[in-house]
Order: C-alpha cells, then structure tokens, then sequence
C-alpha cells in the first residue's frame, strides 16, 4: 500500500494518496479492474456498486437490509463535529521553527536553547466572531496559534495579532463572546462588531478600551496573513537550570513586513473572494513563496516589572518595545499545506496549557482561566479525552503514561500494571528529574477573594499611547471604524457611553467620532477609576512604520485586451516580479487578448470576476479602440475607480485614459504612465495615503 508522506518538514503539498486506504499490507490490497485499489466498505468488503441502493423492484421501495448504503449514509450524518465556539473559521500550514539564538542563560526549554535544531510547527490562523462557513476579511482580531512538536512535547503558543486582550480576567470571557457573536434572538449579524449587543458589552467594560483602539485600527483588516504579527500576549515565565525565572513576552514578525487592507476594500473583496486570505496562502505555498516570521522575546525580571507604569499581569497591557527591546531568538517558515483540511486544521486541538520543561505561566488572571478552558473545550469538540492521539495532535516525541481507555482508544498498550508507582513492570514509564516543575513562587498569604488588583485599575493610559502613537491616516482610520460600527448601534445611550470613553483616551477623537454620528454635544466623559497620563509615542504600535519597501508576497493586476502593446506589458511585468510581486493579467474575455506584436496573451482572470480588489496595484494596458470600449464596461470603470479609492498605484497607458475618465481618476503621484514601469513599482509599494482625504470625508 502506498503510504502517505507526513515528514513535517517535506515541501508544497506533500501527498498525492487521495483515498485515504488502511490496512495491514500491500497483500491484502484489493484491486479494482483498471488496476485501480478496489472501493470497499469500512469493513474492507468489496463494493460492487457505488451508484444504485439495494431495492425490491427497480422502482423500489429500498430495502432495510442495505448494509452499505446506511453505513455510507450514517457516516455521512456524522462527518460535522462541533465547530469551535470562537475561531471557528482559520487556516493552517505546517512548517518548522529554527533557533538562532539560545536563551540557555533562562531557560531549559530545549526548543530555546539547542542552536540549528529544525523543530516542525503547525500554525493555524482564524477569525475570532465568525463561524467556519464565514467569510476571510471581518474587521475581527486574528487568532495566531502555533503548535511546536519539541523534543519535549508540544508546546502551544495560542496567541492574536493583537499584543493585548479586551478582558483582565477569564471569568468575562463567555460575556465578551456573546456579545460578539450574532444576537441571540435574531441570528445576526454574523462575524460582526458593528451591533449592539457587543457596543453595549464593551462600553460597560471599560477595561476593554485599548484593545478597542487596536481592534478599530487596520490591525483587524490584515492584506494577508503573511503579513501579520502574531502575539503571545500574556508573560510567561522562562525557568532556568538553577530554578531561576525571568518573565517573557513571545511576538512573531513577518518578514514581509506589515500590510493592511482599507476597509471599503475588506468589505469588498468578502464578496470578490470570500477565501480571500485562505487561497493567498494557498497559492504562495503551493508556488514555493513560504512566509516567515522572526520569534523574538521582550525578558524581564520581576524587579524591572515591578518599575513598570502598569502591571505585566493585566492582559489589557502591552509592554513598549522602548521600555523592553525586542530580542530575535529564531524564525518560522510555513512551507507545507496540509494533506486533509478536517484530519488537520479541524481537528487540531490547541491548549495554552501544552508548555515543555522551562516555560511556565504567569499569575496572569486571563491565562490562568485559559489553562483551563481549551483541554475542556476539546473534550466535546472531538468528543474523547483521546483527541491527543491524532496525528496532527499527537507529540512527536515518545509518550507514555498510565491513562488508559475511553472513547476511540487507538493505543492497544501491552502489560499487566496501568498504574505508577508499580513493582510488576520495572521496564514502565516514571516520573523523571527533567520533567516539567513548576516555578516555586511564594504565593503570599493574603485572604481569598473574588478582587481585581488596583494595579488594573488603568484602563485609558495605553489605549491613549496607542492612539497618539499612529501616523494621521491611520487615527482617521480609527476615527472612521469608530464612526461605522457605533453608526450600527441602534441604543443611543450605548452610542453615548462609547463615546463617553473616547473622551478618557483623546479629546480630538471623541469629538471626531461625535461629530461622524451627528451628536449635537459630546456626551460627558465616562467615570475614570484612573485618569489616563501621557505615556510616550511608541512608533512600533503603528502599521504603516513596519510596512516594507518591496513587493514580495503583493499581486499586481494588468488588465489588457486585443492589441493591447506587447512591450509595455512585458516590462510592466518584468519590473514587478523583479520587486517580488506576482503578476495576473486581467481581460475582459478569459482566453486573454491577441497583443499588438500578434501574439496570444492568456488571462488569469476574467474582468468582472477579478475587480481590482485583489490586487495591491493595478496597471492597465490598453489600445484606444479598446480603452473607449471599456470605458462602457461597469467593471473595468469599477476596477480604477476602487484601485483609486483602496489608495492604490494605477498605471495607465494613453489607450487607458478613457477608462480613467470614465473612474473619475484624479492625477496624482500613484497615477502614472505604464511605461514607466520603475515610477509605478515604486508608487505600487505603499499606498498613496495622500490622496484619502480628498475623496473620502474621513471621520
Ligand atoms: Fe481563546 C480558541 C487565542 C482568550 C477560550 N483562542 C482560541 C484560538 C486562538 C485563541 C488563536 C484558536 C486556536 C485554534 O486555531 O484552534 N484566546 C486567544 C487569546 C486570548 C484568548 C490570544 C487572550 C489573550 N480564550 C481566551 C479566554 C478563554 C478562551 C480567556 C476562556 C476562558 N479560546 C478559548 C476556547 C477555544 C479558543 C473556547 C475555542 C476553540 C478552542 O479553544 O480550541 O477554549
């Protein structure tokens, strides 16, 4: 029997076994005629027909005895498992991480301190509000989950692409989630913030604050993601060989830098490609583009936190990479789809509780809860305490232990004793001195009580560091969002109380976004338990400052028809890919266009089922007879004129500028002549930020 490749760190896709066949050998293969395998029940009986139910006469009725059709059926009924509660829809890629720099000197962890080791990942991506069926570009946090298979066990680095979380406690978390979810009543919206039942959450959280800035920033609206950063958020702590701890914050950096979508764009490309992000991570594995991200940490000791302006232990605080520089320990690169998307990114079972010997948890008050929450949530997810035992959950290094039995048991375990200590198997697994200790933190000795600290009693200071901390289009970005998604409550008072606590964050904002709404007067500001104090700019927060200046990973569209010019096309093509973009040629007819030179170009897209909204900059080619053509065609005026909008580089040769017109394109510095390629490459790499306030009455 041909078995299936599951190296971890095999290229591309890695199977071409598309009948999953299990069995005991290649003797036992039964072969269909045509040498194919043979199709069998589960039982492995040869099957006969696969197309006609067992039936009394030819017109029926059919017949109970039909073994096979209802063991079809009846698996069939059962494929669906639960989808998870949050982060229903994602997508994930295998891969390997790589240390380039040991952190021996605090850590045990051989994952952190053995140089040059390949240790195989699997990173899963998600929405967080949607379910599995919803679509890729929400304005919604990104869940970034990544599972390393050390030599020591798994270790799940569960995290967002956001550093902090909306909640300070677990305890808040099933609230938070109804909230976001589609009202219980009425079934809608779906994979939304813009309604009320989660304003309404939120603006009697004040806690929530800063997370809500960076969830109304562009964050929520990532290109790609390849091109997002992802977070562990809570401090961990890293235990070195003498039992010493130093706290540790984990961030993962894309190496293509930082890109976001605008949000008219996000809104449209749901409906232009509802996969959006899962094909554009499909495609770049599957053409050998393997994204990767730096791991680096921020450490620090509890005598640093304690000099902190905010307690480390509050999820809703981040530490500024100017207070804790950021030290880059190792890369991950994806490079592997997975063979099965249900074996694998279905049934993958994340738990921030799968820590390895040297990483242990802070006192974290969201973590703690979190320890809990994810083995349980797996228990009826995948329905056994046995889920660990899939392959994609399954360490691999060697485990042994003496839990025994439930449901789907797959290990038939030898022996006479399930029980530790025992004198009967000497040759049985034990507890080992390397095995995971617990930090032995004093744990004080003050009462019991259901308390939060007053070191969290903070909730504006950073979410108005993060705001002052963004260039001007992007606070009008927030300004805008606030704007969208309180104009889709319908309570006025929740309306009130948001922007209530806009005036606790910045005075220029609150007043923007009440001036978006049309309220007649600023609501008073909302009871402060702390005022809020100047923090300094922080130029990380921001995206557009860790964009980067190529076009790797970035798509360039060339929209072209018949005698469109042959040489402008190539060197348009030519400049892109040697700036590391790829190219797709757009025609209003999928068999492409007969250039000038007389030879065929084929498209990769046809016009109205490609609009410019998959592209980060667009060119269009044209002859004068075809530009005047398309400039009737809705969607070649719609393909400029949301390029232009979505902030993009159009280039456009003379044929072109009757569609330009047609778009109501301005001339300005991203609207250039296709021959200059090298002018368009360059304009092609950032969006032209200054041309957004004069077409759009920004908040
Ligand atoms: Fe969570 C899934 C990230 C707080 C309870 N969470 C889940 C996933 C990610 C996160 C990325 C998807 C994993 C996957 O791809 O399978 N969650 C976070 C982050 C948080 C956070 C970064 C705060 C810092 N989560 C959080 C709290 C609780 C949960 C406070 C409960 C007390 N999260 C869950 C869950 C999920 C989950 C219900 C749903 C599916 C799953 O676990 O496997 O247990």
């Amino acid at each position: 029997m041909a078995k299936t490749k599951t190296s971890p760190v095999s290229k591309g896709r890695s199977s071409d076994n598309a009948t999953p066949r299990r069995g005991h050998g290649d003797e036992l293969q039964q072969m269909a005629d045509g040498n194919q395998p043979a199709l069998t029940t589960n039982q492995g009986l040869p099957v006969s027909d696969n197309q006609n139910s067992l039936k009394a006469t030819p017109r029926g009725p059919t017949l109970l005895e039909d073994f096979i059709l209802r063991e079809k059926i009846t698996h069939f009924d059962h494929e669906r498992i639960p989808e998870r509660i949050v982060h229903a829809r994602g997508t994930a890629v295998h891969g390997h991480f790589e240390l380039t720099r040991s952190l021996e000197k605090y850590t045990t962890a051989k994952i952190l301190t053995e140089k040059g080791v390949k240790t195989p990942v699997f990173a899963r991506f998600s929405t967080v509000a949607g379910g599995a069926g919803s679509v890729d570009t929400p304005r919604d946090v990104r869940g970034f989950a990544v599972k390393l298979y050390t030599k020591e066990g798994n270790w799940d680095l569960v995290g967002n692409n956001i550093p902090v979380f909306f909640i300070q406690d677990a305890i808040k978390f099933p609230d938070l989630i109804h909230a976001v979810k589609m009202e219980p009543d009425r079934g809608f919206p779906q994979a939304a913030t813009a309604h009320d039942t989660f304003w309404d959450f939120i603006s009697l959280t004040p806690e929530a604050m800063h997370m809500v800035m960076w969830a109304m920033s562009d964050r929520t609206l990532p290109r790609s993601l390849r091109m997002m950063e992802g977070f562990g958020i809570h401090s961990f702590r890293l235990v070195n060989a003498s039992g010493d701890s130093t706290f540790v914050k984990f961030h993962w950096r894309p190496r293509l830098g930082l890109q976001s979508t605008v949000w008219d764009e996000a809104v449209k490309i749901a409906g232009a490609d509802p996969d959006f992000h899962r094909r554009d991570m499909f495609e770049a594995i599957q053409t050998g583009q393997f994204p990767e991200w730096d791991l680096a940490v921020q450490l620090f000791t509890q005598e640093e936190a304690d000099a902190f302006p905010f307690d480390h232990l509050d999820a809703t605080k981040l530490i500024p990479e100017e207070l804790v520089p950021l030290t880059v320990i190792g890369k991950m690169t994806l490079d592997r789809w997975p063979d099965n998307f249900f074996a694998e990114t279905e049934q993958v079972a994340f738990c921030p509780s799968h820590v390895v010997p040297g990483i242990d948890f802070s006192n974290d008050p969201l973590l703690q809860g979190r320890l809990f929450s994810y083995l349980d949530t797996q228990l009826s997810r995948l329905g056994s305490p046995n889920f660990h035992q899939l392959p994609i959950n399954a360490p691999k290094c060697p485990f042994a232990n003496q839990q025994r039995d439930g449901h789907m048991q797959m290990a038939q375990p030898k022996g006479r004793t399930s029980y530790e200590p025992n004198s009967l198997e000497p040759g049985s697994a034990r507890a080992t001195t390397a095995g995971f200790r617990s930090f032995a933190e004093l744990a004080g000795d003050g009462s019991k009580s259901r308390i939060r600290a007053e070191s969290f009693a903070d909730h504006y200071s950073q979410a108005r560091q993060f705001y002052r901390s963004q260039t001007r289009p992007e606070q009008a970005h927030i300004a805008s969002a606030l704007v969208f998604e309180l104009s889709k409550v319908e309570t006025a008072h929740v309306r009130e109380a948001m922007v209530g606590h806009l005036r606790n964050i910045d005075d220029d904002l609150a007043q923007r976004v009440a001036d978006g709404l049309g309220m007649r007067a600023l609501p008073p500001a909302q009871p402060a338990a702390v005022a809020a104090t100047d923090q300094p700019a922080s130029p990380p927060l921001q995206i557009i400052g860790k964009m980067k200046d190529t076009l790797k990973g970035r798509a360039i569209g060339i929209l072209i028809h018949d005698d469109s010019d042959a040489a402008t096309i190539k060197a348009l093509r030519k400049a892109a890919e040697a700036a590391g973009a790829t190219v797709k040629i757009v025609a209003p007819r999928l068999g492409g266009a007969r250039l000038s030179d007389g030879k065929p170009l084929a498209a990769d897209g046809q016009l109205a089922g490609t609009p410019s909204v998959m592209f980060d900059a667009v060119a269009l080619v044209l002859s004068e007879a075809a530009g005047k053509m398309l400039a009737r065609e809705a969607a070649a005026v719609d393909f400029v004129r949301d390029a232009f909008g979505h902030l993009k580089a159009i280039a456009a040769d003379s044929g072109a500028q009757a569609v330009l017109k047609a778009g109501g394109i301005r001339n300005d510095a991203g609207v250039l002549d296709a021959t200059d390629s090298a002018g368009f490459i360059k304009a092609a790499k950032t969006r032209q930020w200054d041309r957004e306030p004069k077409l759009r009455l920004l908040a």
